[in-house]
């Protein structure tokens, strides 16, 4: 099992490489800000160039891992699906080759002709992550990885990947935007219940050296299995005056709801896995979100971590049903193996019904009760 979260952990910081490499190279970065001037072709061959950074990354993990752990093929999926349709119109599938030389050529063909970017992306898919964390060295966890499955989010917050403001300014300790909020989501769970069990979170964006004005990143994990919980972060204090945060586009209802409760401490951030890292971080109480705008790779990871320090995430919808109905027990959390009934496409992995992260169950309590007796 530690030899899984070493592989995830690795996975995940060679995925954040990929993230700044994209956004250092000066081959990729034009390739990822240039904007819509230029031709059609152009236009679309940058849109093609951020959607295949998210591919890219993605195809990375579930190769490295799936080598390592063939009891995990098939049952690794993302975001992203591996079919890529380049400027001239002809539709490719984005892998990981043998060698390096073979990606190199593929990716050639993907980006157009452009050599030194498909050059400097296959050096840094090929690369070896030797991890240096002796903490990770000592886990002692035996979980047969086949009965596990992953949800892999390769890039969250893209807008703000994109976009690339390096240093917002936070309030609460939250940044509001920028590529603080750009994280890779490596979760895993439980093929039968369709409970999270591990969970990793690298930031690529942590911080930037103020001498290279090169980035470095930061990673977290957690895992909760059987009752046993390990986690990278220890478990944040309830605080007096607690904070929520919530995303821009969250309802003017649901705002005017929370206010009382929070006052100056509503925050908003992009990126809904930034937005469950700050409840994992203790940087605010609860992450309260009413539509079904996250999917399942969004949250699995964070709830993994966040049950793993005594927190988690219910199904906002089902857990006010159920606080209205008086059943205040055992509320229910977000699952991951089941897609929604009816639906097509993504939609099917949609944390339809919105959702709650929490750190304290009491302060879940005091969210549920404040929603549940308002009229929205
Ligand atoms: C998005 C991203 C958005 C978030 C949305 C996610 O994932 O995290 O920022 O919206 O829910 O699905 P918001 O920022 O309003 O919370 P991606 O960037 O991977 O599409
Ligand atoms: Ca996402
Ligand atoms: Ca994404």
């Amino acid at each position: 099992m530690s030899a899984l979260l070493k592989s995830l952990v690795g996975a995940s910081e060679k995925s954040a490489r990929i993230a700044q490499l994209c956004r250092q190279e000066e081959a990729l970065f034009q390739l990822l800000i240039e904007e819509k001037t230029g031709t059609d072709k152009n236009k679309k061959f940058v849109q093609d160039f951020k959607t295949l950074a998210d591919v890219l990354i993605q195809e990375v993990i579930k190769h490295d891992v799936g080598k390592e752990f063939p009891e995990l093929h098939g049952h690794i999926c993302g975001e992203e699906s591996n079919k890529f349709e380049n400027s001239l119109g002809e539709t490719l599938v984005v892998q990981v080759c043998t060698t390096q030389r073979d990606t190199a050529s593929l990716l050639f063909k993907i980006l157009d002709r452009n050599q030194p970017a498909a050059e400097l992306l296959a050096a840094a898919i090929h690369q070896e992550v030797v991890l240096q964390d002796p903490a990770l060295d000592t886990v002692a966890l035996a979980i047969p990885p086949e009965r596990l499955a992953i949800w892999i989010d390769p890039i969250d917050s893209t807008n703000q990947y994109i976009r690339g403001q390096a240093s917002v300014a936070p309030i609460g300790g939250i940044c509001p935007s920028g590529l603080r909020s750009a994280l890779v989501l490596i979760g895993a769970y439980d093929r039968s219940s369709g409970d999270p069990v591990l969970g990793v979170i690298n930031e690529p964006f942590f911080r930037e050296d103020p001498l290279t004005h090169r980035w470095q990143g930061v990673y977290h994990w957690g895992v909760s299995y059987q009752g046993t919980s390990l986690c990278s972060l220890s478990r944040p204090p309830l605080r007096p005056e607690p904070s929520v945060v919530l995303s821009r586009s969250e309802t003017p209802a649901i705002q005017r709801v929370l206010r009382p409760l929070y006052g100056e401490r509503l925050l908003f951030a992009s990126g809904a896995g930034y937005k469950m890292l700050c409840v994992i971080l203790g940087l605010a109480e609860a992450y309260v979100l009413s539509e079904g705008s996250t999917f399942k790779w969004d949250s699995c990871a964070p709830h993994a971590i966040l049950r793993a320090l005594g927190g988690g995430m219910v199904d906002l919808e089902a857990a006010l049903q159920a606080w209205r109905a008086g059943q205040r027990g055992a509320l229910p959390e977000l699952t991951y193996s089941q897609p929604a009934g009816g639906a097509v496409g993504a939609e099917r992995w949609a944390n339809r019904g919105g959702l709650v992260a929490f750190m304290h169950r009491e302060h879940l309590e005091v969210v549920l009760a404040t929603l549940a007796t308002a009229a929205l």
